[in-house]
């Protein structure tokens, strides 16, 4: 397994619609490992492929408590089937985003189904921070960002941050 680096915005791979698995087969299976380790190791809660610069629709989840028996979700291709027409307002950070963290309101329920690392379709029905984790996920693999859902103002004030972090980190760097 590998830790691969996170992509910062602002980067046009982050903007891109990612392109769906025809299969789970071991190619796919290996980053969807490396993407949990890049994910428990940022830390994080969930992962999308084009946050490590591979534009396909393959996303990684871990709600569960650090201190107790971890429960990882690969998944490719995670669609919403169904969503409640009941929303919630909750804060939301994102790795490409270090630092940041803005109030989203998204249905409080939904259902998703997908294909497993052994390329069997599943479902299940998430609430909580599983929801909210699993509708960000799914919003990077459509180029949709959690600046996507603020005002203009408040998206460019965090743009602008980004910018300046970025500059800093490539300053650092040389
Ligand atoms: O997609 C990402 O950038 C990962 C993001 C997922 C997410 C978190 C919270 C609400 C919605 C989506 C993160 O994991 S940000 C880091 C974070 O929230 C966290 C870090 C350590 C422990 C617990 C949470
Ligand atoms: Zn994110």
């Amino acid at each position: 397994m590998a830790i691969l680096p996170i992509i910062k915005a602002p980067d046009p791979v982050l903007k891109k619609r990612c392109v769906p698995v025809d299969r789970v087969d071991d190619e796919t299976r290996r980053l969807m490992d490396d993407m949990l380790e890049t994910m428990y190791e940022a830390p994080g809660v969930g992962l999308a492929a084009p946050q490590v610069g591979v534009p396909r629709r393959i996303i990684v989840v871990d709600t569960s408590d650090p201190e107790g028996d971890r429960t990882p979700l690969r998944m490719a291709n995670p669609e919403i089937i169904a969503a409640s027409e009941e929303l919630a307002l909750r804060e939301e950070g994102c790795l490409s985003f270090p630092q940041q963290y803005e109030d989203v309101e998204r249905p409080l329920t939904v259902r998703v189904r997908y294909l497993d690392h052994e390329n069997e379709i599943r479902e299940f029905d998430a609430d909580g921070l599983l929801a909210v984790c699993v509708q960000h996920e799914i919003d990077h693999l459509d180029g949709v960002l959690l600046v996507d859902h603020l005002s203009t103002l408040k998206r460019s004030i965090i743009l602008r941050r980004m910018k300046k972090l970025k500059k800093e980190l490539a300053g650092a760097r040389a």
